[in-house]
């Protein structure tokens, strides 16, 4: 149908013409996007190498046994399971797989920068488990204290970190201890740091996490996807059970062969270098953002936090809706404590990693943190950002030659 390659056209117009700040989303290679296109996507292949419910796998088989040990590899772990179709159905089998309905689990909220499946009232989470939020200190960093304090008093079954809005690095060795003294398991989402984790700018979930879930599309860089990790073997035959025939049915094994392909990237020392201006750039924009005057949030990762209503007296959504007009992409985020709703926000979430992989320098990180402030506190005019949003963008290599 014409019209749907008309709009794939415009999208990778848009895509190539802005600036990405959006800090889940990143752009693929051109072997990622091939995989992820190709006939692979023909084929049914319930089940797992050597074990499938339909013929012909044989060539199946190798790439998701490839896949299976480029994870296992990357992020140093005994077992992978790579059939999830994305993070949350990746949660949703972590969570079955070692807890029964009812069970109590201890996590961070989504307007503390948690996510949907980690227990938000309107997700299936909060409807299967019996759900207790930790929080942040005013600093923005986790509460370990306060957070060893619940779960000894709650039992909680099981533990989870890794969040989709927290800046800082998490504390996996101190977690893990406080699960280990209250019978907890440790659950780790690591989805938006797996790249940094890949990469060594963040420390590894294991070994003190007992089951670790991540999706393979952000820091990371590889197709829309999810992925589960484990160092027991207990543990994984409950996961690989939970999936299929649990879940899910039919792997989506042209994802998974374009998985492999991302592990493989992001073993090459081109990725660390990768990972360490992803975090270079991110830090330098939050600082500038301070030294001009807005309330930013400091950085350890891939993104921040930006008070827009502090800064500029508007919310995250109208901050949203101006910088896209002059093609800077974010998104509205509930800051820690926020007191406006989640589709309005007290601010954004920033992030680098998109723009990165295109090769944004620091020089334009600083001068992408200017333009924002500038524009939304009004001193310049749409036009005169336009301008300057378009220099950077020509320093920029264009999405599809990656
Ligand atoms: N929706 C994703 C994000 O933007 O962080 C998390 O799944």
């Amino acid at each position: 149908m014409e019209k749907l390659f008309e709009l794939v056209a415009l999208e990778t117009k848009r895509q190539n013409e802005g600036l990405e700040l959006i800090a889940s989303e990143n752009f693929t290679s051109k072997k990622v996007r091939a995989l992820a296109g190709s006939v692979l996507t023909n084929k049914y292949a319930e089940g797992y190498p050597g074990r499938r419910y339909y013929g012909g796998c044989h060539y199946i088989d190798e790439i998701e046994g490839t896949a299976i040990e480029l994870a296992k590899k990357l992020f140093n772990a005994k077992y992978a399971n790579v059939q999830p179709h994305s993070g949350s159905s990746a949660n949703m089998i972590a969570y079955a797989s070692v807890l029964e309905l009812g069970d109590s689990i201890l996590t961070l909220s989504l307007d503390e920068g948690g996510h949907l499946t980690h227990g938000s009232p309107v997700n299936f989470s909060s409807k299967h488990y019996k759900v207790t939020h930790y929080g942040l200190k005013d600093d923005g960093t986790i509460d370990y204290e306060a957070l060893r304090e619940i779960a000894l008093k709650l039992k909680s079954k099981l533990i989870l970190a890794g969040f989709s809005a927290y800046p800082f690095i998490i504390d996996f060795a101190r977690i893990g201890k406080i699960a280990k003294e209250v019978g907890a398991y440790f659950m780790v989402d690591m989805a938006h740091i797996a790249g940094l984790i890949a990469g060594g700018y963040h420390p590894s979930p294991f070994p003190y996490a007992d089951i670790v879930t991540s999706t393979t599309h952000k820091t990371l860089r590889g197709p829309r996807g999810g992925i589960i990790l484990t160092n027991s073997e207990e543990i994984i035959k409950k996961v690989n059970f939970t999936c299929f025939p649990g879940m899910q049915g039919g792997p989506l094994e042209n994802i998974i062969g374009a998985k492999a392909q991302s592990f493989y990237e992001a073993l090459q020392p081109e990725f660390k270098e990768y990972i360490k201006r992803v975090v270079e750039n991110t830090k330098v924009a939050s600082e500038t953002l301070r030294a001009l005057g807005a309330e930013a949030s400091e950085t350890e990762t891939h993104l921040f936090l930006l008070n827009t209503k502090k800064s500029y007296g508007i919310t995250g959504k109208d901050a949203e809706a101006l910088l896209e007009t002059i093609k800077i992409t974010t998104n509205k985020n509930m800051l820690p404590k926020d007191d406006e709703r989640p589709n309005t926000t007290s601010g954004l979430r920033l992030g680098f990693a998109a723009v990165t992989t295109r090769g944004l320098t620091e020089v334009n990180a600083a001068e992408t943190a200017r333009i924002i402030h500038e524009f939304l506190s009004k001193k310049i005019t749409k036009e005169e950002a336009m301008i300057r949003v378009n220099k950077i963008v020509d320093t920029l290599q264009a999405i599809d030659s990656l």
